[in-house]
């Protein structure tokens, strides 16, 4: 088993659809570890998002992911990394494969239900940056 960082968007939780992609998950076979909603301050935003700094769509991306609270979680199932992208679907839904999350939830390609960790260092960095390792001991000794 191996874990990764999913966030329910400020999109997807504003509009009431975060039970769905929850149960979506739960039901493509991965375990809730850890969760909790939070609203990102901009300073986080920008951070988490720091390797598209450069990127025309980043302050956007940024006011968006502040916009509302949204629902960080560590996933876990085999190889939890590539499941959950192929479970997402790719950035943009117009282009996201039947039946995923984004084709199932996502506005377009910026307000798209749903981030997913690409790499494991990356899960484990994202995990880290939500989670402390006492939050994720008190939940699952
Ligand atoms: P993914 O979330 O599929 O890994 P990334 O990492 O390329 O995609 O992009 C991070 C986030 O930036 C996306 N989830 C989306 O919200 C936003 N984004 C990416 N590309 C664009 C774009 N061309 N226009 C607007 N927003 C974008």
């Amino acid at each position: 088993m191996t874990q990764t960082l999913a966030i329910i968007k400020p999109d997807a939780v504003g509009s009431g659809k975060a039970g769905r992609i929850l149960a979506h998950l739960e039901g493509s076979g991965f375990k809730v570890r850890c969760m909790k909603m939070t609203r990102l301050t901009a300073a986080q935003a920008r951070e988490f998002y720091s390797v598209h700094k450069e990127r025309p769509f980043f302050e956007p991306l940024v006011a968006f992911m502040t916009s509302g609270p949204c629902l960080p979680m560590v996933l876990e199932a085999d190889g939890a990394v590539a499941r959950l992208r192929e479970v997402i679907g790719s950035t943009d839904p117009a282009e996201a494969a039947d039946g995923t999350v984004r084709k199932l939830y996502a506005e377009n390609k910026e307000r798209n239900a749903i981030h997913a960790s690409d790499s494991d260092e990356n899960a484990s960095h994202e995990i880290a940056f939500f989670f402390s390792r006492q939050e994720l001991l008190s939940v699952f000794p």
